[in-house]
């Protein structure tokens, strides 16, 4: 170490995320090329709304961040993955934001969103990523759970530049214009598809068999990237064009119906592709079969106080659970019909968040919808039923930080105002 110090020029954060947001979304791009289609659709659907709407429309729309805004997903296999990851994210200013459970869905892991959580941050660069960690413990056959704990533990998700410069990051205070550039360069190989599974094709049948998600967070290096979404204006409209494209979409938006105040986030996807892998044990022109990545779209509402999510929960079972005679679309309709639509009444009953007279925009996720795109994945595959307690306890401990309650974070902005 040299005696005098330099003075160190650190890239800020939300540069970092900036950077890898978009070589991200270039590596998916060449990955996946169905996704260079969606992006195309949501942009033209874009620049549809925002001319109609207008110049003073324009700025609080805030179209310079919904031109570069994406989330992504990945899954984990074990504590050792999500704590180093957070740490990863932590680089980029991104921190864990709420617990979400999918076991009550079927799908045996449990999440968070790793995101920007400042008003500024989020202006700057809103790019999350959807994280979620395998839960060994709901795996019930005994021998296969011990069989998956030894092949994760034998894989190494990250590479040795990647954790250099985490480590840099957190004694130094930050990294130079370099370093930030090798460390976006290190991290992307840990989001890139691997064409080449660690197991044999008999192994990744069991695990395929316990459920086809395992499958996906056990058979290969590392936890790919598995969607990248833009986020549109008229979900409506984009779910028309996919489906008028041939795109083989899924046959219903998640979350609450067409509203003239949105709420919330409501998520269509295209369904994952089959693609051409190698198993361990093949050679030569031999190959197999997996299905995992897809891309989606997304168009975010206000944020519901506690209030207000608890209403849009108990309307959103009734619509689940109503008579399946009746079309989905039309039940939902239904339901929300109790759901005020309109900005003041919506205020006035303390179900939204309002900054400078305007709602505060949604920047999470939800449980059941979450749930709703991991089954589009699942090509009809046949319901789990896990009777495991939701442990987000079990989380916080391998993450090793509590996450961060999303609810704080609106109140905090709104009272702000
Ligand atoms: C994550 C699915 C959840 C969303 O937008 O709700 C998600 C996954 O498939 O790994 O991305
Ligand atoms: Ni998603």
């Amino acid at each position: 170490m040299p005696a005098v110090a330099e003075t160190a020029v650190f890239v800020e954060p939300d540069v970092i995320r900036a950077r890898f947001a978009a070589a991200l979304s270039d590596m998916y791009r060449a990955e996946v090329p169905l996704y260079a289609d969606l992006l195309a659709i949501v942009a033209d659907v874009n620049a549809g709304v925002v001319e109609q709407a207008g110049a003073p429309v324009q700025a609080r729309l805030g179209v310079e961040r919904l031109r570069v805004e994406r989330h992504g997903a990945i899954r984990l296999g074990t504590a050792q993955e999500l704590a180093t990851m957070a740490r990863a994210f932590a680089v980029m200013g991104m921190a864990p934001v709420g617990y979400y459970d999918l076991a009550p869905a079927g799908v045996p892991v449990h999440s968070t969103a790793f995101r920007p959580v400042t008003e500024a941050a989020l202006a700057a660069n809103p790019f999350r990523v959807f994280c979620s960690l395998l839960r060994h413990e709901l795996i019930d056959d005994d021998a296969l759970r011990a069989e998956i704990g030894a092949i994760l533990a034998r894989r190494q998700i990250f590479s040795d530049a990647a954790l250099d410069l985490i480590l840099r990051d957190e004694r130094n205070g930050g990294l130079n214009d370099a370093e930030a550039d090798a460390f976006v360069a290190a991290l992307l190989e840990t989001f890139r598809w691997h064409h080449d599974a660690t197991v044999d094709q008999a192994t990744y049948q069991r695990l395929a068999t316990q459920h086809r998600l395992i499958a996906d967070i056990v058979a290969f290096k590392g936890p790919h990237i598995n969607h990248l979404t833009p986020r549109t204006l008229d979900i409506d409209a984009a779910q028309a064009e996919m489906l008028a494209r041939g795109i083989d979409a899924k046959d219903q938006i998640e979350g609450p119906p067409t509203r003239a105040v949105p709420i919330l986030l409501r998520q269509t996807s295209f369904k994952a592709l089959t693609e051409e892998v190698r198993f361990a044990d093949q050679t030569g022109a031999d190959s197999g079969r997996h299905t995992a990545r897809f891309g989606e779209i997304e168009q975010r509402g206000a944020a519901l106080t506690p209030k207000g999510r608890a209403l849009y929960d108990r309307l959103l079972a009734e619509a689940q659970g109503g008579d399946p005679a009746v079309a989905y679309a039309d039940r939902l309709r239904a339901c929300f019909a109790a759901f005020p639509d309109d900005v003041a009444t919506l205020a006035r009953e303390g179900l939204i968040y309002l900054r400078g007279g305007e709602p505060v925009t949604y920047e999470d996720f939800l449980p059941v919808s979450a749930a709703g795109i991991f089954q589009s994945n699942l090509a009809g595959e046949a319901r789990h039923d896990y009777a495991g307690a939701s442990s987000q306890v079990a989380f916080e401990a391998a993450l090793g930080r509590a996450v961060i309650d999303p609810f704080g974070l609106y109140a905090a902005m709104a009272e702000s105002a």
